[in-house]
């Protein structure tokens, strides 16, 4: 490996990616010894989402809505205004959306699925496609029960981990192409972009992606949207990797990004260094109008979106922060770090490292098994025995069933997923989390698997339970 965590740190014109604050509050953590972990794996059915939190040491299943607010998103949640309608802290947030993601009209909702639900309800008519770069679990869900049909544009190299292309998160144009020919523009509801892409790894779109597909939507008038999620993540890699924006900041480059959609659904709970909030935000006023008009049945009234007013003051000061340019370096910096760790191991991961995880390739964790053993949520079993550090399966489990068929979806990647929430543990919590990894991995040639013994019918993922093999 030629290229150390140090040596990162001093491309940037520095000697570290350390982190631009300091610690000023701190919660204990729970520590725990083999025999409880076991007991309590077994009680959640050896799926990490049923283990109880005081359960756990380093908390690594998700980054969503688990960040560390700072002390300005603290003195915000005190002027929280809870007035039931037409609060400031709604004004200010449409605000910062505005200037920083650039948006017209803005619809606050309680997180990122309420978001799916209006803009999927409101953008599709049953019966359409969904083109987009992969599928997030909870997005397709809502696209599919809005009447469409998901289809995956990704390039095919997002499906490879060892393929370190620098944009594994763009849309392939020529398939976009094909299913035009194939079905007709009429058919497409939008393309839903996703920045970066969760699934793939956290891989990144470039800003030439974004801007052909500009074009090709204008030429074949469909609307583009955009999951903004983790859009801020995308805008670093962009400032890092593409010609013409190294010279630019994070914030000029994510507006510049956004630009080039119609609208766009976020979770805040991610980027936006929150734990709840999230919304929906177009230019097309007509659009808008849907959206403001439904999620008063679904969220609550449109200047609050089912947000109290502290949230919507902590999420408009979170945009803030989250766009800063040393900020964003020490958030990836963090993530690379442990990647950098483990690949000086040969643990097998998703390449290149993205944005919010350390993805583990199951596949060649352990070849030893099927993919209808369950590898992924097998590794992540093994790592909470090992140590109690939690992650999330993001293979077979997660892809759930195709609709039609009944079948399991069958991904290509079956992948281990060590999410970093932001702000929240230190350098030397990263080395902790390498080392169980690689006790595992040194473990791996004994491990048998997992079968599934309860699946509920939606996003199976979440409360699946299964046994030992
Ligand atoms: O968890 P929500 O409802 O606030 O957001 C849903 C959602 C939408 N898009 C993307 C890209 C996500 O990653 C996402 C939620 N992700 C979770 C919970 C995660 O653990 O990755």
């Amino acid at each position: 490996m030629t290229d150390t965590p140090r040596t990162f740190g001093q491309q940037l014109g520095r000697r570290s990616w350390a982190e631009p604050w300091k610690i000023k509050m701190v919660e204990p953590l729970h520590m725990t010894d083999r025999a409880a972990r076991e007991r309590a794996l077994a009680d959640a059915g050896y799926n990490t989402f049923l283990l109880r939190s005081r359960d756990v040491y380093i908390d690594l299943l998700t980054d969503s809505g688990t960040n560390a607010m700072s002390d300005r998103q603290w003195a915000g949640m005190m002027v929280g205004d809870e007035a039931y309608a037409g609060s400031e802290n709604f004004y200010h947030l449409e605000d910062a959306i505005h200037r920083y993601y650039g948006y017209e009209h803005l619809v606050p909702t309680h997180q990122g699925r309420g978001a799916e639900n209006l803009i999927s309800r409101t953008a599709i008519t049953p019966g359409q496609f969904v083109p987009g770069n992969m599928y997030f679990t909870t997005t397709r869900l809502h696209q599919e029960m809005a009447g469409g049909t998901f289809v995956d544009m990704i390039v095919d190299e997002a499906h490879d981990p060892q393929d370190r292309s620098d944009f594994k998160g763009n849309i392939d144009l020529a398939k976009l192409d094909a299913l035009v020919k194939r079905e007709g523009a009429a058919r497409i509801a939008y393309i839903s972009l996703g920045a970066t892409v969760n699934m793939a790894g956290g891989q990144p779109v470039s800003m030439a992606n974004v801007k052909a597909l500009r074009s090709w939507c204008d030429t074949h008038k469909v609307r583009l949207f955009l999951d903004a999620t983790r859009a801020v993540e995308n805008a670093f890699f962009i400032q890092e990797r593409e010609a013409g924006y190294a010279n630019k900041k994070v914030a000029e480059i994510l507006k510049e990004f956004c630009s080039y959609t119609d609208g766009a659904w976020m979770s805040a709970k991610k980027d936006s260094l929150v734990n709840i909030g999230g919304w929906v935000a177009v230019n097309e006023f007509a659009l808008f109008e849907e959206l403001r008009n439904l999620v008063v049945v679904f969220e609550g009234l449109h200047t609050y979106g089912g947000l109290a007013g502290r949230d919507m003051e902590a999420m408009a000061i979170g945009i803030g922060e989250s766009v800063q340019d040393d900020y964003i370096r020490s958030r990836i910096g963090q993530v690379r770090y442990l990647g950098r760790l483990l690949e000086e191991w040969g643990i097998p991961m998703m390449e290149p490292i993205g944005g919010h995880a350390i993805f583990l390739d199951a596949r060649r964790f352990y070849p030893q098994l099927t993919q209808d053993q369950f590898p992924a949520q097998t590794l992540a079993a093994e790592l909470y025995l090992d140590s109690g550090i939690r992650a999330m399966e993001r293979g077979i489990v997660s892809a759930g069933r195709d609709a039609r068929t009944g079948d399991h979806n069958r991904p290509k990647l079956e992948l281990t997923r060590l999410t970093i929430p932001r702000r929240v543990y230190t350098q030397a919590h990263m080395d902790v989390v390498a080392e169980s990894v690689k006790a595992i991995f040194d473990q791996r040639d004994k491990v048998t698997g997992l079968k599934l013994n309860y699946e509920p019918k939606y996003l199976r993922f979440f409360q699946a339970r299964f046994e030992p093999i």
